[in-house]
C-alpha cells in the first residue's frame, strides 16, 4: 500500500479542519496540522460551528477538556458535518475515568455518525466493554480481546476504529492494520494523541467523497504513519522530551513522502 501519497495529497489540498478540542493541546493540535500542510481552524461558539463545520474537509472533536458549552458545540458541528458529508473523527479521552466522560463518549457516538473513532488502547478497551483502564488521559491496561471487538465495532457502526499505543491497530471491520511505527517520546509529551487525532482530520479531508470506508482505513494508516516516522526522525535529534516536541513539528513539515514509504512499518490481516 502507498501511503506517501496521501502525505502528497494533504500538503497539495491543504484541507480546512475544523477541531473542537482541548485547553491543553489547542496550540500543538494547530500547529501539528500547519506542519504537515493542512489549514486548521479551532471554533467553539454554538453560533458558528456549524456554519463551520459545513465549510471544513473534516471535523475533529475531542472530549479533553469537557464542558456541557462544548458538548452543546460537538453535537451541532456534528450534525451540519453529517448533512454536508464531512468526515467526523472523536477521540473519547480519559472516557472511564469519570462517569461524566463515559456518559458523554456513549451518547455523542450513539448520536453522532462518526467516521473515524480514535483511542488510546485503555480508553478504547474501556469504551468497547472491556477490561481496559484508564488514569486520567493515560492508558493503563487494555484487553486481549481488543482486536476483535474493534472489528466487531467498525462493522456494527460503520466507522474505521483506532486504538494506539506502542503498536497502533486500525480496522474498518475487514481489514486490520498493525503499525509500529513511533518513538516511546511520545508518550513523555501531553498531546501526542490528540495532535494525531487532529492529523487524522487532515488526511480522511483529502478522501474523495462517495470513497468506501476502507480508503479512509488507508488514509488514517497514512496518517499514523507519516506521523510515527516525522517521530522517529525527531528523536534522532532530541535530548528529551522538550527538544523532541520542537523537532516534532519540523520533521513533519519536512517528511518525505518516499521516506514515510521506505520506513512505514504495516502488517495487514483480512486483507
Ligand atoms: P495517552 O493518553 O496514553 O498518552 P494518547 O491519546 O496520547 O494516549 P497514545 O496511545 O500515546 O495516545 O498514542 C499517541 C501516539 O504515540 C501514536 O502515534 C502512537 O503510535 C505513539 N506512541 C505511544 N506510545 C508509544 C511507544 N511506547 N512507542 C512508540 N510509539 C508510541
Ligand atoms: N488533560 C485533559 S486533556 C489532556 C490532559 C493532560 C491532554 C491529553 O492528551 P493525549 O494526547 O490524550 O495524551
Ligand atoms: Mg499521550
Ligand atoms: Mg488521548
Amino acid at each position: 500500500m502507498k501511503l506517501g501519497m496521501w502525505l502528497d495529497a494533504v500538503r497539495r489540498e491543504r484541507p480546512l479542519v475544523h477541531n473542537i478540542t482541548n485547553l491543553v493541546v489547542t496550540n500543538i493540535a494547530a500547529n501539528a496540522l500547519l506542519s504537515v500542510g493542512a489549514s486548521p481552524v479551532m471554533a467553539y461558539a454554538h453560533e458558528e460551528v456549524g456554519e463551520m463545520a459545513s465549510i471544513a474537509k473534516a471535523l475533529s472533536l475531542n472530549m479533553g477538556t469537557l464542558t456541557p458549552d462544548v458538548v452543546t458545540a460537538m453535537r451541532i458541528a456534528g450534525r451540519a458535518a453529517e448533512t454536508k458529508g464531512v468526515p467526523i473523527i472523536f477521540d473519547p479521552v480519559g472516557v472511564g475515568a469519570t462517569a461524566y466522560r463515559t456518559q458523554v463518549a456513549t451518547d455523542l457516538l450513539r448520536d453522532v455518525d462518526v467516521t473515524v473513532l480514535r483511542a488510546n488502547a485503555g480508553e478504547m478497551s474501556v469504551l468497547l466493554g472491556l477490561a481496559g483502564e484508564v488514569k486520567g488521559v493515560d492508558a493503563l491496561q487494555a484487553d486481549e480481546a481488543l482486536p476483535t471487538a474493534m472489528k466487531h465495532y467498525a462493522l456494527a457502526s460503520s466507522a474505521v476504529v483506532i486504538a494506539t499505543g506502542p503498536v497502533d491497530l486500525v480496522t474498518d471491520g475487514h481489514t486490520t492494520w498493525q503499525l509500529s511505527n513511533g518513538h516511546p517520546l511520545l508518550a513523555a509529551i501531553t498531546g501526542s494523541g490528540c495532535m494525531l487525532t487532529a492529523l487524522l482530520g487532515a488526511f480522511v479531508g483529502v478522501v474523495p467523497e462517495g470513497s468506501p470506508l476502507s480508503t479512509y482505513a488507508e488514509a488514517c494508516v497514512a496518517a499514523i504513519t507519516s506521523y510515527n516516522v516525522a517521530a522517529e526522525q525527531a528523536a534522532q535529534k532530541a535530548l528529551g522530551p522538550g527538544t523532541f516536541h520542537m523537532a516534532l513539528f519540523d520533521c513533519l513539515y519536512n517528511l518525505d513522502s518516499r521516506a514515510v514509504d521506505a520506513s512505514a512499518g504495516v502488517e495487514v490481516t483480512g486483507a
